[in-house]
């Protein structure tokens, strides 16, 4: 299943590993992943997009949760948390990402706020990566209310939380302004000022990662979107912009990433338009690629592929 071919610049092709191929999940048109390495398997978090065919806006009403020990062979959970089980929120189960965290694992969502305008970050919490999930707070962490950057009611979405070497949970998040802000240990409340970091162009879906003693930011920049990334020694920056991770996802305006090392490889987990002909930005699927990195830590383009 496995073929590689680089060329002069710099980029990887043909990476084929999943017995079925891309999009990987075929059943359901499937968005916004994220990926939790735990216990010797990944644990796959994705939203779910259910627009009649044809309808041009996303419908979004709960999250889904896959595993698989070889990244080839995926497993589906039963449907482990969905916009009902937050009681404050109205809907729009948008991107999410899962996290363990001192023996819990704490899933923080986008979705609407009922009360107050626009978007807002939920966290649900379970003992296990697959559930049964329930709100942590009672509450949103972060709305619509709090970060007034932009005129857009969207701006508080696409959470990603990072632990740092020394156990400091980071949340990052945002539309078009980037925020990010400490998090408490007990993952629900904030401990100290939000934040925001500047890095060209963002456009959305953060996602925080860290190899070899340097940190990764990637990101859905302009729009239709590409995922973009910067470098950085620390946490808190300076970020070093490093250019694009992959273009455009094919016909979906969209583009979501997940990052992450399992049994010594790299994978790069994104969503695409390309389960049908008549797919595109609200109908989308998961895929994954391979993900190379250079000696000098930069990340190298992933081609997608459909093998
Ligand atoms: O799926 C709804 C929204 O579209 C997500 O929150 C964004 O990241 C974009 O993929």
């Amino acid at each position: 299943f496995f073929a590689q071919n680089m060329n002069a610049q710099n980029t990887v092709k043909d990476t084929v590993f999943k017995a079925n191929g891309n999009p990987i999940i075929t059943h359901k048109y499937t968005a916004d992943p994220s990926a939790l390495v735990y216990n010797n398997k990944v644990y796959l978090y994705t939203g779910h997009d259910e627009a009649a065919k044809g309808k041009n806006s996303y419908v979004m009403h709960d999250w889904l949760c896959f595993s698989t020990t070889d990244m080839q062979t995926f497993t589906e959970h039963p449907s482990p948390l969905s916009v009902k089980d937050f009681a404050w929120a109205k809907g729009d189960a948008w991107a999410s990402q899962v996290i363990h965290y001192n023996n819990k694992f704490y899933w923080f969502v986008s979705i609407s706020h009922g009360a107050i305008h626009g978007k807002s970050i939920g966290v649900a919490v379970s003992d296990s990566p697959t559930g049964p999930f329930k709100d942590a707070i009672g509450s949103a962490l972060i709305t619509n209310d709090m970060t007034k950057g932009t005129n857009i009611s969207w701006d508080d979405i696409d959470p990603t939380v990072f632990v740092d070497k020394d156990g400091q949970p980071y949340l990052f998040w945002g539309n078009t302004i980037l925020n990010y802000v400490k998090l408490k240990k007990n993952m629900i409340e904030m401990d100290g000022p939000m934040q925001t970091v500047n890095v060209p162009k963002f456009t959305e879906a953060p996602w925080v990662h860290q190899k070899n003693g340097w940190y990764y930011l990637s990101y859905a920049t302009e729009f239709p979107e590409k995922i973009a990334y910067a470098m950085s020694r620390n946490i808190n920056g300076p970020w070093e912009y490093k250019g694009i991770i992959n273009e455009i996802a094919g016909n979906s305006n969209t583009n979501h990433q997940a990052i992450i090392d399992f049994k010594g490889k790299s994978y790069f987990v994104y969503h695409n338009g390309a389960l049908a002909a008549d797919a595109g930005s609200f109908h989308r699927s998961v895929c994954i690629d391979y993900l190379y990195y250079n000696k000098d830590g930069t990340i190298k383009r992933v081609i997608m592929t459909s093998e």
